[in-house]
C-alpha cells in the first residue's frame, strides 16, 4: 500500500500486475525470490522489492510537495529512526496482535500493549508538530499509516477508545483521503498474457 502511494503521489506511470500471494507468478519469482509483494523493476532490469526502497527511489525522482525531509538539522535521521522502529519492532508487535492465535506464549491484549508503546510515541509527536516527523506531511507519515491502519483495524471499538486523539485524527485524514482511495482500488489478478494495467489510471 504504501509503495503504491508513494508512487501515485510521485506521478509516475507504472504497470501494475496484481498478484495472488498463495499464487505467485514463476516471472515475479524470477525477479525477486524473496516471495513477497511488492516488487518494482525498472526499465533498466534493476528490480527493487521492499516497499520503502521503492517510495525512496519513487521520491527521488519527484517529489512534488516535499514529502522528503527538509534541510533542518537531524531531519533525515529522526524521519529513518521512526521509520525503522515501524518497520521492525511495531510490525512485529503489530504481526503478533493481528494473529495472536500462531502466537500463543501471550494473549493478544499482551501484544497489544508491546504495540500500544509506539502509538503513544506518534501521539506525543503530533502533539508537537502537525506530522509525524515535521510541520508538513512527509515520507514517514505514508511509511507508517498503512501499519497503524492495519493495528487500528485488529480492534476498532478498542482503537476508538484509546486516548489518542491526534492519532485518530492523523488515521483518518489518511483514510479519507484521494490518495488512499487510489490505492484501495480493486485491480483483477494478472495473469500470463493480460493486457497491461497502467497505476494509477
Ligand atoms: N519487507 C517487505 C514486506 C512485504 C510483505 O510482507 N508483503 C506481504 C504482502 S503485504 C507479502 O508479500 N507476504 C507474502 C509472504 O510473506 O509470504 C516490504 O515492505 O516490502
Amino acid at each position: 500500500m504504501r509503495a503504491r502511494m508513494a508512487i501515485s503521489y510521485s506521478g509516475i506511470k507504472v504497470e501494475l500486475r496484481e498478484v495472488v500471494l498463495r499464487e505467485m507468478p514463476p516471472s515475479l519469482l524470477a525477479c525477486s525470490l524473496k516471495g513477497t509483494v511488492p516488487v518494482l523493476v525498472l526499465p533498466d532490469g534493476r528490480v527493487i522489492d521492499e516497499s520503502r526502497d521503492i517510495i525512496a527511489w519513487a521520491l527521488a525522482e519527484s517529489d512534488p510537495e516535499r514529502w522528503l525531509p527538509d534541510g533542518r538539522e537531524g531531519g533525515q535521521e529522526d524521519t529513518d529512526r521512526l521509520i525503522d522502529e515501524n518497520d521492525h519492532s511495531f510490525k512485529q508487535n503489530l504481526d503478533h496482535y493481528k494473529y495472536a492465535e500462531r502466537y500463543p506464549e501471550h494473549l493478544a491484549s499482551t501484544y497489544r500493549a508491546e504495540g500500544e508503546g509506539f502509538l503513544q510515541q506518534l501521539e506525543q509527536r503530533l502533539g508537537r508538530q502537525a506530522w509525524l516527523a515535521s510541520e508538513r506531511m512527509g515520507v514517514a507519515d505514508i511509511a507508517i499509516f498503512p501499519f497503524i491502519r492495519q493495528f487500528a483495524h485488529v480492534d476498532r471499538l478498542w482503537f476508538e477508545r484509546t486516548p489518542y486523539p491526534r492519532l485518530h485524527d492523523w488515521l483518518n485524514y489518511f483514510l479519507d483521503s484521494a490518495l488512499f482511495l487510489e490505492v484501495m482500488k480493486k485491480y483483477p489478478q494478472w495473469q500470463d498474457g493480460d493486457d497491461m494495467t497502467l497505476f494509477p489510471e
